[in-house]
C-alpha cells in the first residue's frame, strides 16, 4: 500500500466510524423485515435509516432484528435479547406467518393479538416505545390467504390494538392496499416466482417511506377501516340490521374529519357517527330506508393540511325477505327514473371496460345494451315492497 492509498483508507475508516446515533430504532420482524425479495439485499430498515438521516440531518440507526418465517409466538422468545441494546422505538411488523398458520386452522387471531401486545408491553417495560405495523397484503398467487380475508381480519384488529393502547401504527397494509393503489402486485412485489408474497426493491422503499412518515409525523395515510359488521363475506342480514364500521386515524394529531366521514348505503351517505378524532364508529340502522339489497361503503378523510381521502366498498348483502326487481339497479325496491339515470351511465359498455357494471347488465351477457333496457322497461314503476 502506498502512503497516499493508506491515508485514503484511514480517512475512509474515520469517515465511516460510527459516531453515536441520535436515534436508534429496532426493526423487529420476519422475512419482510429481513428484506427477502429485495435484490439490493438491504430491505426496509437500511432504506428507512437513510430517509430519517436525510430528514433529520443526524445519525440514525435502524437496527435489523428479524428472522424469516417467524411467528409471533417465536418472536416472544427473543424479544428481550432484541431489546438488549436499548432504543427509541421498536418497529413491530409481525403476523404474516401467523396468518398462514391461522389459514391451516392452527391458531386464532386473538392469540396473535395477545402475542403482539406482549411484544409491545415488553418493549414498554424496558423503556422502548413500541410502534405497531400492519402486515402487507398477499398477492393472488400466494399459497395461503390469497384473498386476504384472514390478513385483513388481522390488520383490522391490529388497528384496534394500536388505538386501545394509544400506540403509533404504521399501516403498511393501507400503503400497499390493492383497493387504493393500482397494479400493486406488479409494481411492488417479486411476482409469480414467489408464492409467499415478498416485496421487491420498490415495495421495500414504499414500506420504508411509510415507516418514515409515521416517525417523522408526516400524515400520508387516510382513515382506515376496522372490524366491521356484517363483515367482508356476502351474507343475508335482516332489514333492521345495524351496519357498523369503525374507522381509525392512526397518525394525524388533527384526527378524522367527522363532518366528511360517512357510511354509504347503495351510494347514499347515511347514518350516525359516534366516537372521537382517533376512532369513529359509523352506524346505520333503518329497515324503512335500507332498500332491498345493500352495497355497504365508507367515505372519510382526515384533517391533515392536505386531507388524505378514502372511499371504498366493503361488501354487498342480501336482505331477508326482500327481493330486487330486474332494473332496480340502485336497490331501493322500486324501478323508476333514478334507475334509468344510473343505467344510462353504463349504456353501451362491455365487460372489461371501466364503465361496465355487473348490476347494470341485467341479463348477464357481458354487454349493457337494449336487451337490458327492455328488462328494466318491463318493470318500470313497479315496486318489490
Ligand atoms: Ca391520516
Ligand atoms: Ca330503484
Ligand atoms: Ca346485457
Amino acid at each position: 500500500m502506498t502512503p497516499r492509498v493508506a491515508l485514503a483508507a484511514a480517512v475512509l475508516l474515520l469517515g465511516s466510524s460510527p459516531s453515536p446515533a441520535a436515534l436508534r430504532y429496532i426493526a423487529f420482524g420476519d422475512s419482510i423485515t429481513v428484506g427477502v425479495g429485495d435484490s439490493t439485499g438491504v430491505g426496509y430498515p437500511k432504506r428507512l435509516e437513510k430517509i430519517l438521516e436525510a430528514a433529520l440531518d443526524d445519525n440514525v440507526q435502524v437496527f435489523k432484528s428479524a428472522i424469516s418465517g417467524e411467528e409471533t409466538s417465536e418472536a416472544l422468545s427473543r424479544i428481550n435479547s432484541a431489546l438488549g441494546g436499548g432504543g427509541d422505538g421498536l418497529l413491530l411488523m409481525e403476523g404474516t406467518n401467523d396468518v398462514t398458520r391461522i389459514s391451516e386452522g392452527g391458531l386464532s387471531i386473538e392469540t396473535v393479538l395477545r402475542n403482539l401486545d406482549n411484544l409491545a408491553l415488553t418493549a414498554q417495560s424496558r423503556g422502548v416505545e413500541p410502534i405497531h405495523a400492519t402486515v402487507i397484503p398477499r398477492p393472488q398467487n400466494a399459497f395461503r390467504d390469497s384473498d386476504n380475508i384472514i390478513t385483513e381480519a388481522l390488520i383490522r384488529e391490529i388497528r384496534e390494538l394500536a388505538y386501545v393502547r394509544k400506540r403509533k401504527l404504521v399501516d403498511v397494509f393501507e400503503a400497499l392496499d390493492p383497493q387504493s393503489l393500482e397494479d400493486v402486485f406488479k409494481t411492488y412485489y417479486v411476482g409469480a416466482a414467489d408464492r409467499v408474497g415478498h416485496p421487491n426493491q420498490e415495495g421495500y422503499q414504499l414500506i420504508a417511506e411509510t415507516f418514515a412518515d409515521v416517525l417523522l409525523e408526516v400524515d400520508t395515510t387516510p382513515p382506515v377501516v376496522g372490524t366491521f359488521f356484517p363483515g367482508p363475506l356476502p351474507v343475508e342480514v335482516p332489514p333492521d340490521f345495524e351496519f357498523r364500521v369503525p374507522i381509525y386515524e392512526p397518525t394525524s394529531a388533527s384526527g378524522i374529519d367527522q363532518k366528511r366521514s360517512s357510511l354509504l348505503i347503495n351510494g347514499r351517505e347515511v347514518g350516525e357517527t359516534e366516537g372521537n378524532r382517533r376512532k369513529l364508529d359509523l352506524v346505520f340502522q333503518d329497515p324503512d330506508t335500507v332498500g332491498c339489497r345493500v352495497v355497504l361503503g365508507v367515505r372519510s378523510q382526515d384533517r391533515a393540511e392536505l386531507p388524505n381521502v378514502m372511499e371504498r366498498v366493503l361488501g354487498v348483502y342480501a336482505l331477508t325477505g326482500r327481493k330486487v326487481l330486474p332494473g332496480d339497479v340502485d336497490f331501493d325496491c322500486r324501478v323508476d327514473g333514478f334507475d334509468l339515470i344510473t343505467f344510462a351511465r353504463g349504456f353501451g359498455a362491455e365487460l372489461g371496460e371501466p364503465r361496465y357494471q355487473r348490476r347494470l347488465d341485467l341479463n348477464i351477457d357481458g354487454v349493457i345494451d337494449g336487451d337490458d333496457l327492455a328488462l328494466l322497461a318491463k318493470n318500470f314503476s313497479r315496486s318489490s315492497r
